[in-house]
């Protein structure tokens, strides 16, 4: 990809929809290493923290069983609970062929594995941040429906020139999504789950505001790629967002196109406040020091 985002044509070795062999026995025992190393910090500090959905989906994939996931074992638990399939790709793929593969019920999943130096941050979703991230929520038939619907919605949204928005909802949900339960806020967000700081810096730091979520609000809302986030919305039910998605988008476009961006730290009179945050991390310059 150029720094643009221009992409040409699959690289070579790969297939026309950017899909290639994860070649499972190529893994090294030092990136199993770091597959094991990563799960551990991560299986230790969930509990109580993701939400049920996530937890038990982790469970059905057997996911403990150590080292990098294969995917064909992966895929024959996932396509029987939710027929969702997960596909390795080389790294990024095009928007397009990302939207074609979620509205036919398939994930792409990096197929390289961050190195150990680049335990807590790196720019391209690698294969711990896919399936340990993406995948467990894929096994809940309501979220599995969203996603699909998602990749639906996606390619609508590049006709009408509203990715940008729609991208929007992508990230305040599948990435950095948390729902209301009656023990708490949990994480549902594949971004959160596979961070370790962000998993203790959404739920428990005071500096982000944890908002109610609203569709339309949330598409106005801009977000940070490179630190924890400044903003976190908040869903009552992981139906209550397959639901607000299985609406018609058009007259929402349609008043986003004449709307401005709301301040990523904005607190609106509408907003329903979970946490009002204090902003000190952001304020202070950040840079993933949680
Ligand atoms: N490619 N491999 C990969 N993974 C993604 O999450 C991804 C992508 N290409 C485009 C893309 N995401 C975006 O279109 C969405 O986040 C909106
Ligand atoms: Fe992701």
């Amino acid at each position: 990809m150029s720094a643009d985002g221009h992409f040409g044509g699959p690289p070579p070795g790969a297939a026309a929809d950017w899909t290639i062999d994860q070649n499972w026995d190529a893994y090294t025992a030092g990136e199993h290493a770091v597959w094991d190393t990563l799960y551990a910090r991560q299986a230790a500090l969930l509990p109580g923290r993701a939400c049920d959905a996530f937890l038990r989906g982790l469970d059905a994939l057997n996911l403990h069983r150590g080292g990098i996931p294969d995917f064909r074992q992966i895929n024959a638990d996932l396509q029987r609970l939710t027929g969702w399939t997960v596909v390795a790709v080389p790294g990024l793929v095009p928007d397009d062929v990302f939207f074609e593969h979620l509205a036919n019920r398939r994930f792409v999943s990096g197929q390289f594995i961050r190195k150990p130096d680049q335990l807590d941050y790196l720019q391209e979703p690698d294969i711990f941040h896919d399936v340990f991230g993406h995948v467990p929520m894929l096994t809940d038939p309501v979220f599995a429906d969203y996603m699909q619907a998602y990749g639906e919605g996606g390619r609508r949204a590049m006709g009408r020139g509203q990715l940008h928005n729609l991208a929007r909802l992508y990230w305040y949900t599948v990435e950095f999504g948390l729902l209301d339960t009656a023990e708490g806020l949990r994480i549902y967000g594949a971004g959160i789950v596979s961070s370790r700081t962000e998993s203790l810096f959404a739920l428990d730091d005071p500096s982000p505001n944890r908002l109610g979520f609203d569709l339309e609000r949330t598409m106005r809302t801009p977000y940070r790629i490179d630190d924890f986030q400044q903003v976190y919305f908040v869903i009552p039910s992981l139906q209550a967002l397959l639901d607000a998605t299985l609406r018609d988008f058009a007259p929402i476009y349609a008043r986003l196109d004449g709307a401005a961006d709301i301040a990523i730290d904005a607190i609106l009179p509408t907003d329903r406040v979970i946490t009002r945050g204090t902003q000190a991390y952001a304020a202070a310059g950040g840079r993933l020091g949680g």
